[in-house]
């Protein structure tokens, strides 16, 4: 072996064992002489163990969920064959399979305990000066990262986020006080690892938002969970600082209803009567939810821990002032705006006035029928105007779909994605290469399959009929549950649910539903529309027997 001119030449040899190490200096430390350590430690041990560690490691998490849409003809093409065929019209039930795995696989490799969460490229950056610098985008981008972490059962690969937020906080308080007069923590637009949180881009980087949308995902954490002490050490104290910011940033508009100002919906503009184009304006719709969903869950989690009562009466106050959602009188649609504007680009990627729906859910199907109805009008509207043509976006309009139970149309999204917005590495495309697609279409798959956000868990809620006959093990739904269910023709015919804390069980599913505990019938109480409620007790697993 010669390693002369930084090129290492290797002769008279069958087989080479490569070790790479990478290490940096975020956290203080000589990155070199980590590297250098762990190689010192890696070539002490055997290739097999290396391997058998890595195996093992990996599976651990991997292996905690399996899906089977069906084989389909192409299983044992390579992939970029399998997407040019999808590209001609062909059918490919396993690429989505695939898909869906890689996307359980991409987080796994880029958001382990203990380290940075997944950037705008994983962490697979190949550029020194990367796309939007390889950061953290707040308005859609980060948090659509982690929206399979729960569902897919990888609720550990969620926490790099949570100590990511953590870390803003500091600087988060002081871009709130400093730019605002404000108590508790603000992000912008965009974030990155060495704290920053002020506006920064352009007039669209002035958008506050950021602390409070993502607070959103340490909640949900203790919804999938049940872990009590997560939620009172780590998510409400996080979710508290981003609600006080916003008590005090919401002003009275003129009516005296509260708004945000100044505001945008993101990255959109519209157009104003006298033909001018602005972005700014007062209580954007989807500021609105954010700050709806951010109250009502600090509410809920204060009351589950049994704390602050004086601050959740603010919030009970301040929420009842907010300014209401609105349906637009002429056609129908959800206003993106709180005055009527024109929209100059009508198939916007952003769909932000979607937040509501998906991931919020303040808006559902039975919950609140027009402003769904209105929800509806407004997909479409967007799509038939081009809408969905970056890849996360394209990924979005899946769970969109799955959410207002369009099996077909969710179907269709994800071809899209397949075909119009994947590299054939399987990476998502923007374009450039942007991992956020990969989570979204992800997310969006399992959202087809499981959805628990309407305090119900409906099984196979959008199966589109590619997908006839399957099963899926391990998947994740609110309330500490995680289920196990085969199908045939699009009917479920068995399943099982483990109930990890204990608590009452709705399921929605369809067909008559028999649930058993170690062969013996449980109670169920109908309520209808194929709702049952079972009681749970920790730790116990439940058959279901679809008959
Ligand atoms: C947001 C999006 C862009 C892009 C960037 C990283 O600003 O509007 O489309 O995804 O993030």
């Amino acid at each position: 072996m010669t390693n002369r001119d930084g090129v290492l030449k290797i002769e008279g040899a069958d087989s080479v064992l490569l070790l790479i190490a990478g290490a940096t200096n975020y956290r203080g430390g000589d990155a070199a002489e980590k590297c250098a350590a762990r190689l010192r430690d890696a070539i002490r041990i055997p290739y097999e163990q290396l391997r058998a560690e890595h195996l093992a490691d990996h599976r651990a998490l991997f292996r905690r969920v399996s899906l089977d849409l069906g084989a389909g003809p192409n299983a044992t093409l390579p992939t970029d064959q399998r997407l040019e065929t999808l590209k001609q019209g062909g059918d490919d039930p396993q690429l989505a399979v695939l898909y869906f795995q890689y996307g359980r696989y991409l987080l796994m490799g880029s958001s382990r305990p203990g380290c940075l969460p997944a950037n705008l490229q994983g962490l697979w950056n190949e550029h020194m000066n990367a796309p939007w610098n390889s950061d953290y985008h707040t308005n859609i981008n980060l948090q659509m990262n982690y929206w399979p972490a729960e569902v897919t059962n990888l609720s550990e690969c969620h926490l790099p986020l949570f100590d990511y937020l953590d870390a803003l906080v500091p600087s988060g308080e002081r871009t709130a006080r400093v730019h605002y007069g404000a108590r508790g923590w603000v992000v912008h637009h965009l974030s990155d690892i060495f704290g920053f949180t002020a506006p920064a881009d352009g007039v669209w980087g002035i958008w506050p938002m950021g602390a409070a949308w993502l607070c959103q995902h340490p909640y949900e954490h203790y919804l999938f969970t049940g872990d009590k002490d997560f939620l009172a050490k780590r998510a409400y104290p996080l979710m508290k600082g981003a609600a006080l910011f916003m008590l005090d940033f919401l002003v009275e508009d003129p009516e005296g209803r509260l708004v945000t100002n100044p505001s945008h919906s993101p990255e959109n503009r519209f157009r104003k009567a006298d033909g001018t184009e602005s972005m700014f304006t007062y209580g954007a719709t989807m500021d609105l939810m954010i700050v709806h969903e951010l109250f009502t869950n600090c509410i809920e989690a204060g009351k589950t821990l049994g704390i602050d009562a004086a601050f959740r009466a603010d919030l009970e106050s301040a929420l009842s002032r907010l300014a209401p959602l609105q349906i637009a009188p002429d056609d129908g649609r959800l206003k993106e705006w709180i005055e009527d504007y024109d929209e100059p680009e009508p198939g916007h990627r952003h769909m932000s006035h979607f937040y509501g729906f998906h991931p919020g859910h303040q808006i559902t199907l039975s919950g609140t029928p027009d402003l769904a109805a209105a929800l509806r009008k407004s997909l479409e509207y967007r799509l038939s105007h081009g809408g969905g043509h970056t890849g996360w976006s394209r990924a979005w309009i899946i769970s969109f779909w799955a959410r207002f139970l369009e099996a077909e149309k969710a179907h269709e999204n994800l071809r899209a994605l397949l075909s119009q917005c994947t590299l054939p590495n399987l990476f998502d495309t923007h374009p450039p290469f942007q991992i956020d697609g990969n989570f979204g279409g992800t997310a969006g798959i399992a959202e087809m399959l499981i959805q628990s956000h309407a305090g119900e868990i409906h099984l196979l809620p959008a199966l589109p009929r590619a997908w006839a006959n399957g099963s899926f093990r391990g998947l994740r739904a609110r309330g500490g549950f995680e289920v196990d269910l085969a199908w045939r023709a699009g009917k479920p015919i068995s399943g099982t649910i483990l109930s990890t804390i204990g608590g009452p069980c709705p399921l929605r599913c369809d067909g008559p539903l028999q649930v058993r505990r170690d062969g013996v019938p449980i109670p169920l109480e109908a309520s209808g529309g194929g709702l049952h409620r079972f009681d749970t007790r920790p730790a116990q697993r439940y058959q279901l027997v679809f008959e």
